[in-house]
């Protein structure tokens, strides 16, 4: 562990460390920012009532949408001159959100990196090839400075020139690849079709750190084979810190949340209600230590369940489900839910499909209609016409008996769906654009 006292340290007493956090935090929320005085004085709230963790329930939400309204800065808790770097979440839905770090902040920041980092195995003898992108976006600099606080050798090369990652990871001697999990699946496409005289076997890679987006165990066992590494989880948002809320152990069933930096709580979408451990639901997130963009109770929209479990690894700190989907990306199709991964894990489960594929979204009158278009082998796109339409009709059957919805499926020619560099783009839903 990189610091065995937070990760190790018995349940009870990181209780009290949580309570004594969240009374600076909501404090330090309070005096400095006017957004939450107003909302913590318009619930009768006050950081002074905070005596015990179920207190926390009494706290507002802060949503999005709130942060678009304080767009750029009307969220910060320090003056501008204490705040050292930015960075902004594109978001897939409205304007961009942005937050700040100050210099204790950017420490925070590595620190959780860098434990992640070693939940994976990783220690200062690694080479961390860093492809997530470099800029705005949390994951480059995030992955960069928790690789730097570990000691490793960081490389940081941004994502995509797919050639130059591949001559990089052979002639540096890259150990882990940190990148999106639908960046790294186009690399292993990219090797087999421009780069068969590349032999990933003969590089030292052992593994990789992916996320930023929902992506299922279907996928990880795909990649996996495909690299030969071992795949883990890393998760984060950058409303939070970036990367580095919570990571994947050896165990790789889910996330150890570090939660002397993160409190976490998960409620039912539709009320707000605090929800038992164990059940599934939004997770909200209250920053316990963050000085120039503190977060209390932030709505997520990210669905996990939370439990402990003992893990083997010798954490004591809470388990996160891999996040499947966001509630906002949701789809529900004549009124069944339906996340993208669960698309994705049926895909995966049939013979013959690539596991790159995009959900259309469109309204026939009253009515939703879906259509999952998926990428097939090359062997099978050459095959008969009646071998595809076999192929179709299972995929179909599979979608109906598993999700209960009739989706049309298109099989599209190998190579023929966009790729990704960075976070994939799964859904194009044309209803919106009606
Ligand atoms: O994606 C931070 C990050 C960078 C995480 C690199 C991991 C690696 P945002 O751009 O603000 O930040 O997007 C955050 O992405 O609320 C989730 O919906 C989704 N997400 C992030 N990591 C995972 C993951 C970064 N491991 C949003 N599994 C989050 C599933 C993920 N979803």
């Amino acid at each position: 562990m990189f610091n065995k006292d937070m990760e190790a340290m018995p349940l009870g007493k990181r209780k009290e460390l949580q309570l004594e956090r969240l009374r600076w935090s909501l404090r330090h929320a309070y005096e400095n920012v006017p957004y939450y005085r107003k909302q913590f004085d318009s619930a009768g709230f006050h950081p002074d009532l905070l005596r015990s963790l179920a207190d926390m329930q009494r706290v507002p939400f802060l949503t999005k949408q709130a942060m678009r309204d304080n767009y750029p800065f009307g969220l910060f808790a320090v003056p501008q001159k204490k705040v050292v770097r930015v960075h902004s979440s594109s978001g897939t839905t409205g304007n961009a959100t942005v937050v700040g770090y100050t210099k204790n902040d950017i420490e925070v920041f590595s620190e959780v990196v860098a434990r992640c980092l070693v939940c994976y195995g990783a220690s200062d003898e690694d080479v961390i090839q860093v492809a997530y992108g470099y800029g705005l976006f949390t994951g480059g600099l995030g992955l960069h400075y928790g690789a730097e606080k570990l000691g490793a050798l960081t490389i940081p090369i941004s994502g995509g020139n797919t050639d130059r990652q591949l001559m990089v990871m052979k002639d540096f001697g890259t150990t882990m690849l940190a990148c999106t999990p639908s960046y790294a699946l186009n690399i292993a496409d990219y090797i087999e079709k421009k780069r068969p005289d590349f032999d990933i076997r003969q590089t030292k890679l052992k593994a990789g750190i992916f996320g930023a987006e929902p992506w299922s165990d279907a996928l990880r066992k795909e990649i996996e084979q495909r690299l030969h590494i071992d795949a883990y989880d890393i998760y984060g948002l950058s409303e939070v810190i970036g990367p580095g809320v919570s990571a994947e152990c050896s165990a790789k069933n889910g996330l150890h949340v570090f939660e002397d930096h993160f409190y976490v709580e998960i409620i039912d979408p539709d009320t707000g209600e605090v929800l038992p451990e164990g059940e599934r639901g939004e997770i909200v997130y209250t920053s316990l230590t963050k000085e120039a963009f503190p977060v209390v109770r932030y709505r997520s929209r990210d669905i996990t369940r939370l439990y402990h479990d003992n893990c083997s690894c010798g954490r004591t700190l809470v388990k996160m489900e891999k996040v499947t989907g966001r509630s906002d990306d949701m789809l529900i199709i004549r009124g069944v839910n339906v996340f993208p991964s669960q698309i994705e894990t049926i895909l995966m489960e049939v013979e013959g499909t690539e596991p790159h594929y995009q959900i259309v979204l469109d309204r026939q009158g009253a009515l939703d209609d879906i259509e999952v278009l998926v990428e097939v082998n090359e062997k099978i796109f050459s095959d008969e016409i009646k071998m595809l339409s076999q192929l179709s009709k299972k995929i179909g059957d599979r979608i109906r008996s598993v999700l209960g919805i009739s989706a049309k499926i298109t099989l599209v020619e190998p190579m023929t769906i966009a790729r990704s560099e960075g976070k994939a783009k799964r859904v194009i839903d044309k209803r919106q654009m009606k």
